[in-house]
């Protein structure tokens, strides 16, 4: 087999520098191109451990002439950029729709023209949110129900590239992945958040009563199933990635003070998010069953305290963004 030319969106985020990272290690005949914007969410030494081994290209998704010039020059494109903050959504759609939407047309037209596999990310927020008690689980057949601008946009796209798909032909499979946790993520993002105000010596800060609940799965394991899909994924097929994680927000809290050697309850509660899905929840079975796909990280205690670890050895990653990040959150109320 000839070596692989793979263009990642978004590399300089959080999920994307995980995936850039793993690929590396694992695949040393994929040749990877990164394409990112670095927004405030992105940051090029996310990439540091992988400096030299793939070419950066600082442009914006939906600039159709740094698309055209990067994607005619691979065979495959794992397509993360994104605007990726719900409370972020709240408060000033538009990059939203620009980089959601509009982005992610320029690439399927450029994926389109060059006849290029796309692998597009997606959520599983694109589902809406479930009851406390539902015993249903997020299918691929669940109907689109998106509650923020922010799941509205991935909707979109995904809506998008499905439409792409049909109508032209494009060679294209979506995920819909579950929350994600480990090292690189922003430190607006709830787990990262709380961790690092231990460090700091402030109070975690709980939405509304603390009762949400998310399926947490492990950075490592969303991309290891991305992988699957590129390997033996049909072209059309919608996956759904989770690693069955669900735990309330309330517990994720006092387990990271717990972890952290602070009393449990050494928490506040602040004012909730506007339209605060309550739960999500995934069912896998076609990624297991029909790909074969299981996740390594299976006990979320232990890969929460090594991503505590992470945020503590690596204070210089996140310190330049703690500050603003919390001013923002200020003006917010929360
Ligand atoms: P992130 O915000 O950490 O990273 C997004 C990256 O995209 C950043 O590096 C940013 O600079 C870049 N970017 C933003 N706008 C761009 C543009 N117009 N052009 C080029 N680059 C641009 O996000 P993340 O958490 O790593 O999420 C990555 C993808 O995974 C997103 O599509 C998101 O919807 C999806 N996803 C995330 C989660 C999660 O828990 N974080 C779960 C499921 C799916
Ligand atoms: O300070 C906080 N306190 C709090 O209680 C923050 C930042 C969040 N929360 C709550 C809101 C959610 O119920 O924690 C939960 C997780 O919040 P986020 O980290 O903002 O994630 P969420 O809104 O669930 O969306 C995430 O998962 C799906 C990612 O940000 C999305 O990109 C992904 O699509």
């Amino acid at each position: 087999m000839p070596d692989m030319r793979m263009l990642v969106t978004g590399g300089a985020g959080f999920i994307g520098s995980n995936f850039v990272h793993q690929t590396v290690r694992e695949r040393p005949d994929v040749h990877i191109t990164v394409l990112d914007a670095l927004t405030y969410a992105g940051d090029e030494r996310s990439l540091d451990p992988v400096d030299g081994q793939v070419v950066f290209a600082k442009g914006d998704i939906a600039d159709p002439d740094i698309v055209d010039a990067l994607v005619r020059e691979v065979d495959l494109v794992v397509h993360f950029a994104a605007e990726s903050h719900n409370d972020n959504s709240l408060h000033d759609p538009w990059p939203f729709l620009r980089t959601n939407v509009i982005g992610t047309y320029q690439i399927l037209e450029a994926v389109r023209r060059y006849g290029v596999r796309l692998h597009h990310i997606s959520t599983d927020e694109v589902y809406g949110d479930l009851e406390l008690d539902d015993p249903a689980k997020f299918t691929p057949e669940t109907p689109y129900n998106p509650s923020s601008p922010y799941s509205s946009t991935k909707a979109s796209s995904d809506l998008l590239v499905r439409a792409w798909a049909r109508s032209f032909g494009v060679q294209a499979t979506i995920s819909n992945c579950s929350n994600n946790y480990g090292p690189y993520q922003h430190v607006e993002k709830f787990i990262p958040r709380q961790v690092t105000n231990v460090i700091d010596g402030v109070r975690p800060k709980l939405y509304g009563t603390g009762e949400n609940v998310r399926d947490w799965i492990h950075v490592e394991d969303h991309n290891s199933a991305v992988w699957t899909i590129i390997d033996k994924g049909r072209i059309g097929e919608t996956y759904l990635i989770g690693a069955d994680g669900e735990v309330d927000n309330k517990t994720v809290v006092e387990t990271i003070l717990e972890v952290m050697g602070q009393p449990k309850d050494a928490y506040d509660l602040v004012s909730d998010r506007p339209g605060h899905d309550l739960r999500y929840a995934i069912d896998s079975t076609k990624l297991r069953e029909e790909l074969g796909w299981t996740p390594r990280y299976r006990d979320f205690r232990s890969g929460l305290a090594a991503t505590i670890d992470w945020y503590s050895a690596n204070e210089s990653w996140w310190r330049p963004r703690k500050e603003a990040t919390e001013a923002k959150y200020t003006q917010l109320g929360r």
